[in-house]
């Protein structure tokens, strides 16, 4: 039997190049060798408001932005989190073993928390229902950026003290990062991660956005005070473009040496402005299509929820039985 691989996304924001480097350009790399459930955590977006018509229509973005990038629905099943509703009640029995010194510590939390004016509970709970999504499913690998190794860590210490209270029910799963392309930052601020929910007009570049607009985004990026590349002290913007370049292409880091050394930061611009138009070029043709047939984008999340849900009530049913629910 293969290993079963979760992750998923938000439905919070524009999509952005380090979401796809980060995680979903690996999901459609391991999608053959893993049986994987990618999944659209609305749940974990209404941690923070969302508009509700809003939100409707980006769970579904977020769906064709997956098919777009390649995810084959034949092979991996792609789901709504609010679709199943194991995944709340399995939240709530983990939230019964989880300390809540552990989910105080989370550095997404403080950094949420600090930006709302009252921290609703949903964003102190929210790597318990994350914990739940991966072990609902007993997966076994977590493709994510790095933002998430916390996340991820709390979910094994989860699995490990349930496992230790109940006797063994969950698979403790491990954390796949990508070898570059793990922490894309922010264009405007290399010192902050690229972050959907930041506001700056020019700090992410979107998936679904304009090529004149990617090539504004990119040619603006901060660099530093240097005029040229110097691959031993380029400072954090300049290592960014070279890291979404490098994600982008696949090349080694001699191949980036030999290419890069030397060149002049208008041209390392242009070079990674162009890299990035054409990647994203028949990636926003296949959206283009499959957003054309939207019954096609529905009957893919109704199919993916009748395929994970078996395996999540099996779950429920051994963890309800472990504790002695009834
Ligand atoms: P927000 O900033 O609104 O919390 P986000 O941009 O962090 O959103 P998520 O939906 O939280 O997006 O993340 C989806 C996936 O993309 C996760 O696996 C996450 O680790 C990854 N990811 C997010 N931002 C980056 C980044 N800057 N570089 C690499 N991977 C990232
Ligand atoms: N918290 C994640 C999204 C997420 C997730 C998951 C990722 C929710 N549940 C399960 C992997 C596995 C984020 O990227 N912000």
């Amino acid at each position: 039997m293969k290993t079963r691989v979760f992750s998923g996304m938000q439905p919070s924001g524009n999509l952005h190049i380090g979401n796809y480097l980060g995680a979903l350009k690996n999901w459609v790399r391991i999608q053959h060798d893993y049986d994987c459930i990618f999944c659209i955590v609305d749940l974990h977006a209404v941690t923070v408001y969302q508009e509700p018509r809003e939100l409707r229509a980006k769970i579904r973005e977020i769906a064709a932005l997956y098919l777009a990038a390649g995810i084959d629905p034949k092979v991996s099943a792609i789901m709504v989190q609010s679709s199943v509703a194991a995944h709340a009640e399995l939240a709530w029995m983990l939230t019964c073993v989880t300390p809540v010194g552990w989910l105080e510590r989370m550095t997404q939390y403080k950094a949420k928390a600090a930006k709302q004016e009252s921290v609703g509970d949903g964003l102190l709970q929210y790597p318990v229902l994350m914990a739940a999504d991966i072990l609902l499913y007993q997966a076994g690998i977590v493709p994510v950026g790095e933002d998430q190794a916390q996340h991820l860590e709390l979910t094994r210490d989860i699995a490990q003290r349930f496992n230790t209270l109940y006797g063994e029910t969950f698979v403790v799963p491990e954390t796949s990062l990508p070898t570059v392309g793990a922490r894309i930052m922010g264009l405007d601020d290399p010192m902050q991660k690229m972050s959907k929910s930041a506001s700056g007009a020019h700090h992410a570049v979107a998936l679904l956005d304009p090529p004149d607009r990617i090539r504004k985004t990119i040619m603006r990026a901060t660099t530093d005070s240097q005029p040229s590349v110097d691959m031993d002290s380029a400072g954090p913007g300049v290592l960014n473009l070279l890291a979404i370049y490098q994600a982008f292409c696949g090349w080694s880091d001699e191949q980036m040496r030999s290419h890069f050394q030397g060149m002049r930061y208008g041209d390392l611009k242009k070079q990674v402005a162009e890299m990035v138009v054409s990647q994203l070029e028949p990636f926003q043709q296949r959206y283009g299509q499959i957003v054309s047939e939207p019954g096609y984008l529905d009957a893919i999340l109704r199919d993916g929820a009748a395929r994970v849900a078996p395996v999540a009530e099996e779950t429920v049913r051994l963890t309800k039985e472990r504790m002695g629910l009834f």
